[in-house]
């Protein structure tokens, strides 16, 4: 079997890149090794910046989001029982949208699917070869038995868990970590949610967030430790414990069943370049944020954009410009938002290694936002999204 791209993961980076590839006039296959039921399935970001939200109107499958997006023009920053305002739109002229995860990924397999695409699901990838010639080829199992496939580039978009990024030897690839000191107790449950935006609260106990999916479905997050184990958190206890750091005066929290609840732990982490050879990391396979900018798919979407653009060049025209410098682009934009994602964490979370000093500090980093138009416009910059291609 051949292709002229090789894509390893049907997560939204690798299902957008085969779809904006295919509106190229290029012809890719997806490998994933989860079924459709499961990623389709799969509940994790929420918050589209404007570009991105542009880039799947563009290309053809906003339909649906435009229908259920929820437009936001701000987020509130909550301490002291008091919200401070981001008012995106005064501040940037944009706004973000509130659009599950894992409908975009059901989109992009309908639009995949209907314009005949291919994307083998349970088809688990175990080695990436050749890389450094012009011939590689990928070797995955599906149905017990192992299949080759042929192709001029492969995308590796298999996710922090995945095998592309470790395939480029050690010597050749230079990765920075930085692993939070807790992590996030996240839960789904069937309750509208009690504001109309996105809020962030800053609380001596710790981060909460509140977020939603729908005018029924609320999304809400706990500070906890990394390992936090959920059989000590029952419903009634999360319930509390987000109405003691969400509080506010004239604010009531709506509880409601949970459906679902998780623990995340946080970590920023980049792997440099993106490149090697034939191979070309996108999304969680190349860096990793801390959630609480709201910018890992985001940034995946970022690195597609990137590769399309270089990808059409040298398929038309032997244009290997944009290859060529895809990593030193894509790292630029990554940056920024792993700096972005790192500073909104650091001001936003109780940290136990603080000093009382450390603390006061963070207290007047946060008063000292509320107070400026200049420093709340540059968060409002970061939120609402960097152009996709710097
Ligand atoms: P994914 O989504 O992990 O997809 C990778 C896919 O590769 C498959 N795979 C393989 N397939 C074949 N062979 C192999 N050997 C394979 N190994 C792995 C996997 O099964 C999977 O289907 O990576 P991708 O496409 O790069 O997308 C990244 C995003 O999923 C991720 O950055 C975001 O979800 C992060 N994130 C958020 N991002 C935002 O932009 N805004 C948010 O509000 C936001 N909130 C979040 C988040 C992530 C969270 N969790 C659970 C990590 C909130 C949470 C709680
Ligand atoms: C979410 O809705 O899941 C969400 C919102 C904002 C964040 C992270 C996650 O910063």
């Amino acid at each position: 079997m051949r292709t002229q791209v090789g894509i390893v993961g049907a997560g939204p980076a690798g299902l957008l890149l085969s779809h904006l590839l295919h509106l190229a006039g290029i012809e890719s296959v997806v490998l994933e090794s989860r079924s459709r039921a499961y990623v389709e399935a799969r509940i994790r970001a929420g918050v589209l910046e404007q570009p991105v939200e542009q880039l799947l109107n563009d290309s053809g499958v906003g339909e649906r989001m435009r229908a259920e997006g929820l437009r936001h023009e701000g987020i509130a920053l909550r301490t002291g029982g008091r919200d401070h305002r981001i008012d995106l739109a005064a501040l940037t002229g944009r706004g973000i949208v509130v659009y599950s995860q894992h409908k975009i990924v059901q989109d992009l397999i309908a639009a995949r699917l209907a314009a005949g695409g291919d994307i083998r699901f349970e088809a688990t990838c175990i080695g990436l070869h050749d890389l450094r010639t012009d011939a590689p080829f990928i070797v995955y199992e599906q149905d017990g038995r192992t299949h080759r496939l042929d192709c001029a580039i492969v995308a590796g978009c298999d996710g922090f868990h995945g095998i592309a990024r470790d395939t480029i030897p050690a010597a050749a690839r230079q990765s920075f970590d930085r692993e939070y000191p807790f992590g996030w107790l996240g839960i789904l449950a069937d309750v509208a949610p009690s504001s109309p935006e996105v809020v962030y609260a800053s609380h001596d106990r710790g981060f909460a967030l509140l977020s939603m999916r729908s005018p029924s479905v609320s999304r809400l997050y706990l500070q906890c430790a990394p390992d936090e184990d959920l059989a000590q958190w029952s419903d009634d206890r999360i319930w509390s414990e987000l109405s003691v750091r969400l509080a506010r005066d004239g604010f009531a929290l709506q509880d409601g069943p949970i459906s679902q609840k998780g623990v995340t732990p946080m970590r920023s982490f980049v792997v440099e370049p993106m490149q090697y050879g034939r191979l070309f990391l996108l999304g969680d396979a190349a860096h990793i944020v801390p959630p609480t900018g709201a910018k890992g798919l985001n940034l995946a979407a970022a690195d597609v954009a990137v590769l399309t653009r270089a990808l059409t060049a040298w398929f038309r025209s032997g244009d290997t410009n944009y290859l060529d410098t895809y990593s030193e682009t894509c790292l630029r934009r990554v940056w920024k938002a792993q700096r972005f994602s790192w500073w909104m964490t650091s001001l936003l979370h109780r940290f136990a290694e603080h000093s009382p000093f450390e603390r006061r500090v963070q207290q007047a980093e946060l008063d000292a936002l509320f107070g400026s138009v200049a420093a709340s416009t540059a968060l409002a910059e970061n939120y609402v999204g960097l152009p996709l291609i710097l």
